[in-house]
């Protein structure tokens, strides 16, 4: 097995220790001080169930313990597929407890995905809940029978065949759970895999738990407040961005919504008096619609975190007056860097900037195509090396050899500029992704599952502007003999096991790409040619 490591210079760790950026935190141990301090406090509302922070602390020391006498050890990895549910977090907690490394899944990931996050990171366990619509049990042995190794499935709801329950693992006697290194691996996030296959991001206990204490007192986040995780909770953002693991580090109360749609969130806030939410562009523009209906009472919201994608500046003015709290712009990476506009910036800052890095030694290069810095103000390649952001990539020396510098800076993909507040402003992307609603699409993955299909000669798959969703996706398709229905080369990208989001939106059939193109231009080059054949009304 192939060790989960993370490491920064000697001289850079020792700096970040000697600033007080990591101080030897875990995870297991922060929520053990917060139950101590604060044990009927609720630390979780689902639905009509509540957990305390003593109950969230005894049940994740249970789930720990049962674990480990399923036979996982310390070190191990287990992809964690769950929908918004309490659970989700009592399993995480379990497992940081362990030393068992959380891989953070998607709902909406299908087999392929599942298959790649296991073989990447040789994963012993898939956990999933059963009863979703969506049979994930199905799923999970589905990958199991490929993944040598993958040996357990574990299954919130009723088990099945082959399958550990749960509430049997709840049962299991306490043990002596030895504390982990703050150093150390504490679970694998998923890059938004700009170039094939999402990759696995290594975050240390130290390095993700300054993130939370620097977003809580950004955020302005204290025990006193209530926060919904109306976005999938195992994204990167709604976990850290202040998110869930920042709530409960303060000891706050994390409200679980089962949707991020309107119809879900507005009445939970109302009944919960939820006081601050993230959201990605396309759903705060849903929660604007639904608000100016009037029908819900948001008196209690007083911050809304809006990241993920860019948010156009004519929606962010509508925050404020409509939904009546602060808008807070968060332009942040799995693998590292977070960025936030305060919450005392003047307006035009909220609503035309991404905000300013999370961390005094954040630092920020900002390049041209030749790798040279650009004038002051000018747009440019984003490049940055911190206390939090990642060195290398799990498992992937190809991807590490493109993603970092000789000097460890991380090539974000993100053409940025900086003003001369040190505020940056997101200008686009320099790859090739597909940022749909937030969601990221590799369009060479996309691209590579097209020309495994009989009937397709070649594929390039490009972002189009959409009012909506921000991007979309559309597929154009050089036939190969007859012509294939739209409708089936869609289906086909499904039963190869893909998340729908990666499905194309549109598809295009040409007859060629351009007379020049053929082998003599780049792919990159020859998607930027489709896209402008499209024009920006493309539809
Ligand atoms: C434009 N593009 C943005 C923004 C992210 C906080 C917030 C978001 C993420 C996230 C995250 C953007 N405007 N405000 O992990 O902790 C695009 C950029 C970036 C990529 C990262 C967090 N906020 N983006 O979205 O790893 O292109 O993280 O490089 O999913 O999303 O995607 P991801």
């Amino acid at each position: 097995m192939i060790p989960v490591t993370q490491t920064w210079s000697a001289e850079a760790a020792a700096r970040y220790r000697s600033k007080g950026y990591w101080r030897g935190e875990t995870f297991g141990a922060f929520l053990r001080a917060r139950a101590q301090a604060t044990p009927d406090a609720v630390a979780i509302v689902c639905g009509a169930r509540r957990w305390t922070y003593a109950d969230f602390d005894r049940d994740s020391d249970a789930f720990a313990a049962g674990l480990l006498d399923l036979g996982l050890r310390a070190g191990d990895r287990a992809i964690v597929q769950l929908p918004n549910i309490g659970e989700y977090f009592i399993i995480v907690f379990g497992l940081f407890k362990a030393g068992i490394l959380p891989i953070f899944a998607l709902p909406g990931h299908r087999s392929a995905e599942i298959t790649h996050f296991a073989e990447k990171g040789e994963a012993a366990a898939h956990i999933v809940a059963a009863g979703q619509g969506f049979d994930y049990c199905a799923l999970a042995h589905d990958v199991r029978g490929r993944v040598p190794g993958l040996s357990h499935v574990v299954t919130v709801g009723a088990a099945g065949a082959g399958e550990v329950g749960y509430d049997d693992l709840l049962r299991a006697a306490p043990r002596d759970l030895p504390a982990r290194d703050p150093a150390g691996v504490a679970f694998l996030q998923l890059s938004g895999g700009s170039t094939g296959l999402s990759k696995l991001i290594p975050r240390s206990h130290d390095d993700y738990i300054y993130t939370l204490r620097e977003s809580a007192r950004i955020c302005g986040l204290t025990a006193a407040d209530t926060l919904m995780i109306a976005l999938p909770a195992a994204h990167n953002f709604p976990m850290s961005s202040p998110g869930s693991l920042s709530a409960f580090y303060v000891g706050a109360r994390v409200v679980l919504a089962p949707s991020p749609s309107p119809d879900a969130c507005l009445p939970l806030i109302a009944r919960e008096r939820v006081t601050m939410t993230s959201l990605v562009p396309p759903v705060a523009l849903l929660w604007l619609s639904a608000a100016e209906a009037g029908q819900h009472d948001l008196s209690s919201l007083r911050v809304i975190q809006i990241g993920g994608a860019k948010l156009a500046p004519e929606v962010a003015r509508r925050i404020r007056p409509v939904l009546g709290c602060t808008l807070q712009q968060v332009f942040g990476m799995a693998e590292g860097l977070v960025n936030y506009t305060a919450l005392d910036d003047d307006e035009e800052t909220i609503v035309t900037t991404q905000g300013r890095p999370i961390s005094p030694d954040d630092e920020i290069l900002i390049v041209d195509d030749d790798g040279r810095d650009v004038a002051p103000g000018e747009a440019g390649h984003l490049l940055t090396r911190g206390p939090y952001t990642i060195r290398a990539y799990h498992n992937d020396d190809g991807a590490n050899a493109r993603a970092f510098t000789a000097d460890g800076f991380y090539r974000t993909g993100d053409i940025v500029l900086r003003r001369a507040d040190g505020a940056l402003v997101v200008q686009g992307r320099a790859g090739d992704h597909i940022n749909r609603a937030g969601e990221k699409i590799s369009a060479e993955e996309i691209e590579d599952h097209l020309l495994a299909h009989p009937q397709v000669f070649d594929a390039a798959v490009v972002s189009i502007p959409d009012e909506f969703l921000g991007e979309r996706s559309c597929a154009f398709v050089i036939p190969r003999g007859d012509k294939p229905k739209a409708a089936a080369l869609k289906a086909w990208i499904r039963q190869r096991g893909l998340a729908e989001f990666k499905v194309p939106d549109q598809v295009v059939f040409v007859e060629r790409f351009t007379e020049t193109a053929v082998g003599k231009i780049s792919r990159k080059a020859l998607r930027a040619h489709l896209r402008a054949t499209l024009g920006p009304e493309a539809g």
